[in-house]
């Protein structure tokens, strides 16, 4: 019934299915009780101390403390603070998104994005999970448990994917109008293809050098895009071009909205609300319906639609976001293939 993809996955389905097994003996056995009883209704007297005393006391503390302790058995060790070796990432929810920061590795800078959590296949990870504003929960079911994030408090959550795929999510505990679309991505890579793609993300945006683009990253800084949302390394030339006098960073942002970083490699946009990467379409005709339309793609979302735009100052902001593509998740790469 379930598919786990993951050792503490495993064990939880374990746990979940000797459960069902158990239930549906002891309904079973509580049935045939229930038409014997009625069957010997005034025939015979029974043994009411044993029938009080073992199958009201003694049958159901063996039955349910078996239980229990087969959860033990199964969960022990599942939730390990720091096991050796593992990636360490924050995790925090926002309405109606989700950040992510990977901690930085001797070989590997820290770095920043959204809604998409990348993971090596075979290496625990350790995520720390917080709240921004309201209670949000994480669960991925084909990976593990569930755990709250809390505003004001930190948790945690252990899990290693044993296979490579593309899970899917959802926050589970209710936070406001637009929970529904507030879906994490987890992509299980192999080794090699995480380090590509860890080590494409960990670096800066390209510096926009068509005219286009500079224009975008004009049109991004002018309508107020950079309040929100941090494009990493990116300056904006303004004006007076490439290498012009007024230059200012998009990365000095406050992170109220996803960091645009490398968005174009991401799988949907609006964390699960609209997909991203059309394999046989043109890669950036979600970015320019989703700037566009966001209101109607994800009502209530913080971001307002960007209607007011002509059609070709929303391409110039498409062309500066989307970029070249990026090694290990670009635009033009395919998807990690299986989806269970
Ligand atoms: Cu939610």
């Amino acid at each position: 019934m379930l598919r786990p993809a993951g050792p503490q996955a495993e064990a939880l389905a374990g746990v979940m299915n000797t459960t069902l097994v158990v239930c549906a003996f002891a309904f079973v056995f509580a049935m045939v009780c229930l038409a014997a009883a009625l069957w010997w209704k005034g025939r015979r007297p029974v043994p009411t101390a044993l029938w009080l005393w073992g199958g009201g006391l003694v049958l159901p503390v063996l039955v349910f403390g078996g239980l229990l302790l087969n959860g033990e058995r199964l969960a022990h060790g599942l939730d390990d603070p720091s096991p050796p070796g593992a990636l360490r990432v924050a995790v925090t929810g926002h309405l109606w998104w989700w950040s992510m920061r990977y901690e930085a590795e001797p070989d590997a800078p820290a770095f920043a994005t959204a809604n998409e959590l990348r993971v090596p296949v075979g290496r625990p990870v350790t995520l720390t999970l917080a709240s921004e504003d309201v209670i949000h929960s994480y669960w991925v079911p084909a990976l593990g448990g569930k755990v709250d994030l809390v505003p004001g408090r930190l948790n945690r959550l252990t899990f290693t994917a044993s296979q490579a795929g593309v899970f899917r999510g959802p926050c589970s505990e209710y936070c406001g109008t637009q929970h529904a679309a507030m879906v994490l991505q987890v992509v299980a890579m192999p080794p090699e293809e995480f380090a590509k793609w860890r080590r494409a993300q960990a670096g800066d945006a390209p510096e926009p050098v068509s005219r286009e683009a500079l224009r975008g990253a004009a049109l991004f800084r002018e309508n107020g895009c950079v309040a929100c949302h941090a494009v990493r390394g990116t300056k904006v030339a303004g004006e007076a071009g490439p290498g012009g006098a007024a230059k200012q960073d998009l990365a000095q942002a406050p992170p109220l909205g996803p960091d645009l970083t490398h968005v174009a490699s991401r799988l949907w946009l609006g964390a699960g609300a609209l997909r991203n990467r059309d394999p046989l379409g043109d890669p950036r005709t979600a970015l320019r319906q989703w700037i566009t339309d966001v209101q109607q793609i994800k009502p209530g979302a913080r971001m307002p639609s960007y209607r007011q735009l002509k059609a070709d100052e929303i391409d110039a902001m498409v062309e500066f976001l989307a970029g070249p593509p990026v090694a290990g998740g670009g635009s033009e790469r395919p998807l990690v293939a299986s989806t269970p």
